[in-house]
């Protein structure tokens, strides 16, 4: 499909999360899906993050895809104020090793969902493998690329272990 604008938002806490984030990008970039990286800051740069969410769908993005570490309230105040679909990621952080980031972005009350994926890497990818389903519904072409990209994972599967 030919998209007017990146479909998938990328959005982070801090630079220090795209190390993380970028295995979204990596496999969005894999599957052939436009995507923008932001980085916005939900108490450094408030502001922005209340611009980004409100005029998200006007600027044509249909999947967010929301990464933070520590005290995560990127993905929520995000999905607060947009009706797109928000998936959070968990970041690993220092002191807690990403179980502060888990909590704090999986415990939304009802009313209020973000999607939230694995601690670290793991999220970041299944993120991302989540926005190109999503995309997929509307999208034949990239259904078939997700066909693909499972049947090679698939075949990257020895049948038998070795010693390393
Ligand atoms: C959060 O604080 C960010 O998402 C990041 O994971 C964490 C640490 O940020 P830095 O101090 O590295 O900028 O806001």
């Amino acid at each position: 499909m030919d998209y007017r604008k990146p479909p998938v938002a990328i959005i982070m806490g801090s630079q220090s999360d795209w190390e993380t984030m970028k295995n979204a990008a990596d496999t969005l970039d894999a599957l052939e899906v436009p995507y923008e990286a932001r980085i916005i800051s939900a108490h450094r740069t408030p502001d922005r993050l209340v611009s980004f969410s409100k005029t998200a769908r006007d600027e044509g993005f249909q999947v967010i895809i929301a990464g933070a570490g520590g005290a995560a309230h990127l993905p929520g105040m995000t999905a607060a104020m947009t009706p797109l679909p928000v998936f959070g990621v968990p970041v690993q952080s220092k002191a807690l090793s990403g179980q502060d980031s888990l909590l704090s972005i999986v415990q939304m009350p009802a009313g209020i969902p973000v999607g939230t994926l694995a601690i670290g890497r793991a999220g970041a990818v299944n993120a991302a493998l989540l926005a190109a389903a999503v995309l997929a519904l509307h999208d034949e072409d990239l259904a078939d690329r997700l066909d693909d990209w499972r049947d090679q994972q698939s075949a990257s599967v020895a049948d038998y272990p070795v010693d390393n």
